[in-house]
């Protein structure tokens, strides 16, 4: 498949790794960037186990929503750009597959975003983060402020989003914000090491893990656990759950088949 603004890799292990990439405006989302980046998680092949998510260039993951596409937006179009990258990253978030989000730069607004609607953050030492919305006169507009809020808490979310203020690498690991730092030469082969670890496990528990996870997240208390029974149910009806555990009890390693 053709794309404009996404540069894709395919791995024969199961890794699909896409770059997004707007040269002119370090990696910006315009409304065509994110159509494409729809186009594409609604083609990703069956096949794949784990997407990676990073930004083309040494400099920037994304720098944010496209200013001079919203610019001269009014309250409709505001709406339907916000719905469209809302919808897009809503769809990232729910794929029955982990995504990983490998910030090499810039991750701010729409950037920090997209990065929080992946399963897992990795930065590299030159990552920086920030919902610099207030300061352009809007607020977060791609669920930044629901998302930020659960990942570091509403304390640390209103003072980032209320200030605009960038966060560096340290600091977001620090507040929970991303989940490792490495150097920059070193953040893809560390994505991909954590990626060959997770595509090693079975599949549908990975799935079923990722569902009860992000289901389970809104329900009370007594909801999740019920969930995550039905969940950890349905891993019986699996013909990995048998390899799996024969695996473990003739001391070899398991060989699934995603069954
Ligand atoms: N949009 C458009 N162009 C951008 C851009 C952006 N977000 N970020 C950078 N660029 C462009 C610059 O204009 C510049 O273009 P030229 O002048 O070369 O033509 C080029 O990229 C290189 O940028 P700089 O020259 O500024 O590079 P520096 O290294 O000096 O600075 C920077 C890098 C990332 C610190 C700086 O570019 C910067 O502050 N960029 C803006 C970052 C930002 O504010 N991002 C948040 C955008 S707002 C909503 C929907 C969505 C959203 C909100 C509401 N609804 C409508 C519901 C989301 C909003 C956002 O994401």
């Amino acid at each position: 498949m053709d794309y404009n603004f996404l540069k894709v890799e395919n791995h024969d292990n199961g890794i699909t790794v896409v770059a997004i990439s707007v040269p002119q405006s370090l990696n910006a989302l315009n409304s065509k960037v994110l159509s494409e980046l729809e186009r594409f998680i609604d083609n990703l092949d069956i096949s794949v186990r784990v997407l990676v998510i990073t930004g083309d260039g040494p400099k920037s993951f994304v720098a944010g929503a496209d200013i001079s596409e919203m610019k001269d937006l009014n309250e409709k179009g505001g709406l339907s750009f916000g719905q469209l990258g809302a919808m897009v990253f809503r769809k990232i978030e729910v794929l029955d597959i982990p995504v990983i989000a490998a910030v090499n730069g810039y991750a701010l607004g729409g950037g920090c975003e997209l990065a929080m609607a992946c399963d897992i953050r990795i930065a590299s030492e030159n990552a920086r983060f920030g919902q610099p919305e207030t300061g352009l006169g809007i607020i977060p507009g791609f669920s930044g402020t629901y998302r930020l809020s659960k990942l570091v808490g509403q304390a640390f979310a209103k003072e980032i989003i209320y200030t605009g203020r960038t966060v560096k690498s340290d600091e977001a690991l620090k507040i929970g914000l991303v989940n490792a730092v490495v150097p920059q030469e070193e953040l893809l082969n560390t994505v991909m090491a954590m990626a060959v670890k997770i595509t090693a496990n079975a599949p549908i528990s990975v799935k079923y893990a990722k569902k009860s996870i992000n289901e389970g997240y809104d329900l009370s208390t007594a909801g999740a656990i019920a969930l995550e029974n039905e969940y950890f149910a349905k891993c019986f009806n699996t013909k990995d759950q048998k390899e799996g555990m024969d695996a473990f009890l003739s001391k070899r390693k398991a060989s699934f088949t995603n069954e």
